[in-house]
């Protein structure tokens, strides 16, 4: 094979505009129009007949479980159809009749591919032949899945050290393939497991881990019956999590109240309209916020601060704002953290978080009465150099009302991917926990390594200084979704080899190592047959609860493996034979996978047995308030400081936000609805008043700039739209703004790259 030519590769492929036009934000979620969206969706894809039969599948008990988010099905899914327009989209997505194949690769090199933007390259269709793109070329050939096997076996034997292998997972993984993937990896040698999560919940995770004792929210879907107050921080879940919606209504019926705390007045907050219900259809749908507090971009800790200091204030009176009893019992750092309280004040937490004294009292009277509370949020609170500590100020305002381990009450951190909690409790983490590494030795007669491994930002950097140089990905979209897209995508081409295991073509299959594999799997519609015997494999979803999940398509080409068959192949053509685990009966046997993780995974235990019915809870600790892991046996109160920003004169702060039709890098259509965007991506929301300052007209062309360290990046080309949003903010779409995210600015202790809050200057295209 010849030297490796460098290719002519677009990083970001196409800036063109599409063609904007602008509608009024909605005044309300779903209705007639998400069915119809939904089904128009479904319809393209995989025409009619296939569409109904599909969907009614989804989320149902002997069916699969949607690709889409990780919210919970109900103990009785509805037969009238368990799913949203944005499930309806993901399953539409993957099932899609389109496909590509070695022709398709034949005709079009990767340098062409390059050009086109992320929405144009997902809507090729569905990849069903493994391929190769080696480094003299600019075109991907078929390769055999031995070939492809052994030349992974090859590469990772010719490191220097399994340190250098680099092994990536995003939450779609099946817990019977996560768990094979973290023992492959493990057996090879490192903890080098980067994942999704780490760019998404992980500063939860940290923060709820060093109050709680455990890294997982509290709540079960019936606790929003019984819920006085739903506080929704940083999540918009009309478009993220659809059926919360109705989670959210039931609270409203049963006489709760919602607080949506968010810089955007997101439609799916303000009004929906229950396309299960006949009113929720011909009606005008039902009101969800009470109080809509508008919070500036990452001002969440002075906001509740200032909530906790008022309630504070009211407790000296009555003495029965807070629970006493709750706090002398279960928690340790009360008075350290009123002590605390006193070093801010009042004045300078409310002018931080510019929500108007009413609104404060308004919502301080009402906690003040109620103490059955959940608080939901998602990556308005995580992504952010503070993340973690956006969270313990929610813990802190949890504990203070005694809201935990009773009904209606408690966390709810709101999961991404439909198993991205199932794959980190199953062993996907670049963390080393000793308890684990023991039971795998145990069973597997292995030592796995003790090292801690890389996650995602410390991986992008080794690639980039070549002390990585295979990187593997069990899904995901590795360059599109991680920060500072240009340095990311540098720090990929430097490897020798890039795998993919994916189910479409995005752009970590273009933007790749000297030589780059693609790997075709199943998705979760498709049918996983072995010796005419179907499998199953089981899912954990955003509560806690694992399930089972079972195919019911024909797979989108007889050439596809499921994703433990690619591991086992893997791990096979490495180990050859040589190793104590049983690769290829694992891989091919998930019962057996399951009696081996319940030896393995704490919680688990009958996996098998418990699969084959309605699922299970696993242990939560804060649902029986038992603190014992932390200091002193009690949950723990935390003192937090402000966030600090370094504003140059114009300076906005710009928080990237998902439109209402894509999934992360997955690009559905060209529209946001519920914000009143369509047929365009690359605009910018600002405040009509900061726009006239600037003197910027409507659908003003402009590039923005993030300046860290010295080092300007710049976004270029996007439209400004007029919106409500707090002044000196600024909304727009990832991925194309990942360019301004500095990968070496992340959150405090999580890592979580700073995606919601990135400092920028704005200037008009010249
Ligand atoms: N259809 C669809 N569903 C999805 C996804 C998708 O892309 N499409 N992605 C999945 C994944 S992986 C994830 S992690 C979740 C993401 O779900 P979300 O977190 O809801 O997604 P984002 O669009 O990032 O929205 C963040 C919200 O936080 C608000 N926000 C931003 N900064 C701040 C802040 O500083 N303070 C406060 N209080 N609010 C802020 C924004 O206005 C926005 O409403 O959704 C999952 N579900
Ligand atoms: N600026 C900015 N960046 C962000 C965020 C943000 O809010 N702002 N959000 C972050 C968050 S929360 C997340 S979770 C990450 C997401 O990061 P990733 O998880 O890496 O990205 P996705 O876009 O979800 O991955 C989509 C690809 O997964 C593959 N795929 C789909 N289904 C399957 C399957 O069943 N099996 C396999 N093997 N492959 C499959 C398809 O090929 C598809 O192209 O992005 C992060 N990046
Ligand atoms: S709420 Fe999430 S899991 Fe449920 S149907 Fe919609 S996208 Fe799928
Ligand atoms: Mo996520």
């Amino acid at each position: 094979m010849s030297a490796h030519k460098k290719r002519n590769i677009s990083v970001l492929g196409s800036t063109e505009f599409t063609g904007i036009h602008l509608n009024k934000p909605a005044p309300y979620a779903a209705g007639l129009t998400g069915i119809k969206v939904a089904l128009q969706h479904a319809f393209k894809e995989m025409g009619v007949v296939k569409s109904f039969r599909t969907l009614a599948h989804m989320n149902q008990k002997e069916g699969f479980d949607c690709p889409g988010c990780a919210w919970p099905d109900p103990e009785k899914p509805s037969k009238l159809g368990e799913y949203c327009e944005n499930g309806a989209k993901a399953l539409a997505e993957e099932a899609t009749n389109k496909r590509i194949d070695a022709a398709f690769f034949a005709q079009y090199s990767v340098e062409e591919l390059s050009t086109w933007s992320d929405y144009e390259i997902g809507k090729c269709g569905r990849l069903t032949t493994p391929m190769v793109l080696h480094p003299d070329s600019i075109y991907y050939q078929p390769i055999s899945w031995e070939e492809a096997f052994s030349l992974i076996a090859k590469e990772l034997q010719q490191l220097n050290s399994p340190d250098e292998g680099i092994f990536y997972t995003s939450g779609r993984s099946s817990n019977e393939a996560a768990f094979l993937y973290g023992l492959f990896v493990r057996a090879f040698g490192t903890n080098n497991m980067p994942d999704c999560s780490n760019m998404c919940h992980e500063s939860s995770g940290v923060a709820l881990s060093e109050t709680l004792g455990i890294g997982k929210g509290s709540v079960k879907l019936d606790d929003f019956e019984k819920a006085e107050v739903v506080i929704v921080m940083g999540q918009n879940p009309g478009t993220n999590h659809p059926r919360m919606l109705s989670a959210l209504q039931k609270c409203k019926e049963n006489g709760g109240q919602v607080i949506a705390i968010n810089p955007l007045e997101e439609a799916g907050l303000i009004r929906f309209k229950n396309p299960q219900e006949i009113k929720g259809v011909i009606g005008g749908g039902a009101p969800l916020t009470d109080i809509h507090l508008q919070v500036k971009i990452n001002q969440d800790v002075a906001l509740l601060k200032l909530i906790q200091k008022r309630l504070a204030t009211l407790d000296t009176v009555s003495e029965k704002v807070f629970d006493h009893n709750f706090i002398a019992t279960h928690t340790q750092g009360y008075e350290a953290l009123l002590k605390d309280l006193d070093r801010f004040s009042e004045e300078e937490l409310l002018e931080r978080c510019g929500i108007s004294k009413e609104k404060i009292a308004l919502t301080v009277d009402l906690l003040a009465k109620k103490n059955k509370i959940i608080i939901c949020w998602a990556m308005g609170l995580t992504q952010h150099k503070n993340g973690v500590a956006n969270i313990k100020e929610c813990v802190n305002l949890l504990l203070l009302k005694g809201s935990l381990g009773k009904e209606g009450a408690g966390t709810c951190p709101v999961r991404g991917h439909s198993n991205v909690q199932g794959d980190r409790s199953v062993g996907i983490m670049h963390q080393v926990s000793p308890t684990l590494n023991k039971a795998i030795e145990n069973s597997f007669g292995f030592t796995p390594p003790s090292k801690e491994g890389l996650d995602t930002v410390h991986a992008i950097k080794a690639m980039h200084n070549e002390k990585a140089k295979v990187f593997i990905a069990l899904g995901g979209n590795f360059v599109s979704a991680a920060s500072d897209t240009l340095f990311t995508a540098a720090a990929l081409q430097k490897c020798s080899l890039t795998v993919q295991v994916s189910t479409k073509l995005n752009r970590s299959h273009l933007v790749t190592g000297k030589t780059a594999l693609i790997l075709p799997t199943l998705g979760r519609s498709e049918q996983d047959y072995t010796n005419g015997k179907q499998r199953f494999f089981t899912v954990e979803n955003s509560m806690g609860k694992v399930h089972r999940s079972k195919g019911i398509l024909p797979p989108a080409s007889d050439q596809l493996r499921s994703e433990p068959e690619i591991v086992g192949g893997m791990a096979q053509a490495y180990f050859k034979g040589k190793h104590p685990v049983a690769w290829g009966s694992l891989s091919k046997d998930y019962h057996l996978i399951r009696e081996k993780l319940a030896e393995v995974i704490t919680g688990f235990k009958n996996l098998n047995k418990a699969s084959e019915g309605a699922g299970f809870y696993l242990p939560n600790n804060v649902r029986s308030l038992d603190f014992s892991k932390l200091p002193g046996g009690k949950a723990q109160f935390s003192c937090c400081e402000l966030p600090e920003h370094q504003m140059p004169k114009d300076g906005f702060m710009l928080m990237t936000v998902r439109s209402h039709d894509q999934f992360n890098t997955t690009i559905y259509g060209l529209d946001d609805r519920y914000r009143g965007v369509h047929n365009e991506r690359r605009v910018v929301f600002m405040n009509p008043s900061d726009m006239e300052a600037r003197g910027f007209q409507k659908l003003e062309v402009v590039d923005l700039y993030s300046n860290y360290d010295g080092q300007e990046r710049k976004a270029s080309k996007f439209l400004v739209i007029p919106y409500n949003i707090p002044r000196g903010d600024l909304a727009a779409y990832f991925p194309e703004t990942n360019v301004l995210v500095p990968y070496n600015h992340f959150a405090d202790k999580s890592h979580t790259p700073i995606s919601k809050s990135i400092v920028v200057t704005i200037q008009k295209t010249e």
